[in-house]
């Protein structure tokens, strides 16, 4: 397959374009496009031309736009979260863990852009239950997180930040992804509940599990 070629003549800055491309023409390369890298004169014009036959991108079957897991223990609302955002019941929430079995792929749309959503089926507390379901759902979720680009872990206001949570919270930022950590179940708290919760040391108590994890200010 014949390849195009371009050819960049360099260091011309301060020379007269046609005087530095004279020479060049009879290496019957096409048209010398005459540039400077060092000083980015007719770069612009170099990278116009050369990415000029490149077709558009194409979505094809939903490769290219953004995707995001939402991950966390069992029962903690992750359903719920994605049928509020998805705005519609599309998945089966319920109050019983592990009623998620496998991660979910639902593409939607928002404001003319693409996304996926990934229901995940919630991760298991070790020695709850064998540890071939226990892998089954760390790895079902660790599969998810590498799918997607952003991670939402999901926690229980009620419950304390778990191992698992740590863990899988720690895997995502390992793995590069951003990291959103959604308190969920909020209205379950009382209002003195409420008030004592510190947005702040909660925080604090997830950044002491997880090392590498800081918080966004609020
Ligand atoms: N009070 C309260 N209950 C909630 C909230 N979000 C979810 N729930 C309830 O929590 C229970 C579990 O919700 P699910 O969405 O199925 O939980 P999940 O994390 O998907 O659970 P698995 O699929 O088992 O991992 C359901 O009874 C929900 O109605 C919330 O914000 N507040
Ligand atoms: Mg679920």
């Amino acid at each position: 397959m014949q390849r195009p070629v371009y050819l960049a003549v360099n260091k011309s800055e301060g020379m007269s374009h046609a005087i530095a491309a004279a020479e060049f023409h009879e290496l019957a390369l096409g048209e010398p496009l005459v540039i400077s890298s060092a000083h980015g004169d007719g770069v612009r014009e170099l990278m116009d031309l050369v990415l000029e036959d490149f077709p558009e991108e194409e979505e094809g079957n939903g490769v290219h736009h953004p995707k995001f897991a939402v991950i966390g223990r069992p029962n903690v609302g992750k359903s719920t979260l994605v049928n509020a955002i998805l705005g519609e019941d599309r998945v089966i929430a319920f109050d019983h863990p592990g009623t998620t079995r496998d991660s979910i792929y639902i593409d939607f749309e928002r404001d003319a852009q693409t996304y996926t959503i990934i229901d995940t089926a919630g991760v298991r507390r070790r020695g709850k239950v064998t540890e071939a379901i226990e892998k089954f759902s760390v790895i079902k979720t660790m599969k998810a997180i590498e799918d997607a680009n952003v991670a939402v872990l999901v926690l229980d206001a009620q419950q304390d930040i778990s191992e698992q949570d740590a863990t899988i919270a720690g895997f995502a930022l390992e793995a590069g992804r951003a990291l959103v950590v959604a308190v969920n179940k909020w209205d379950n708290r009382t209002p003195s509940e409420k008030s004592t919760f510190d947005v702040k040391s909660r925080g604090k108590s997830i950044s002491s599990t997880l090392p590498s994890f800081t918080i966004s200010p609020p």
